[in-house]
């Protein structure tokens, strides 16, 4: 699937907008949350543009697996093996930027219920 030029994770992913690369594959890149919620809160992105996570799943299932291998990675990179993966999916769940992306938190007790 084509970039968007206006979404702000192609942007990242192509270098034009700052982040803090943490971890790189062919098809992901992970990178450090602007407003962290946890010691530790990446970002894990598809270089290229999906909605979604469900629409990733659908268009391309191989990089939505490669998504989970590179959040696991990033955080026993880190020192935690224990961490939490989300994704907001849609406005009303949280979701504010739309090119698909998954959380990776860990570093302090992590509640559930989320809120
Ligand atoms: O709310 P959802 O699940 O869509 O998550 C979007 C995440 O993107 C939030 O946790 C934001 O803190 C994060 N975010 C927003 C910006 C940004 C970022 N992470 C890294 N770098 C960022 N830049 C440069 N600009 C943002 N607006």
């Amino acid at each position: 699937m084509a970039n968007a030029p206006e979404c702000l994770f192609c942007r990242i992913v192509a270098g034009d907008v700052p982040a803090e690369v943490l971890h790189t594959t062919e098809r992901t890149v992970a990178f450090r949350d602007v407003s962290p919620q946890a010691p530790l809160h990446a970002l894990v992105v598809p270089r290229d543009h999906y909605e979604n996570a469900a629409a990733l799943a659908a268009g391309d299932p191989e990089t939505s697996a490669e998504l989970v291998r590179t959040a696991a990675a990033v955080a026993v990179a880190a020192g935690h093996d224990d961490y939490r993966l989300v994704f907001n999916t849609g406005a009303g769940a949280g979701q504010s930027v739309f090119h698909a992306h998954l959380h990776v938190l860990a570093g302090r007790d992590l509640a559930w219920p989320p809120g």
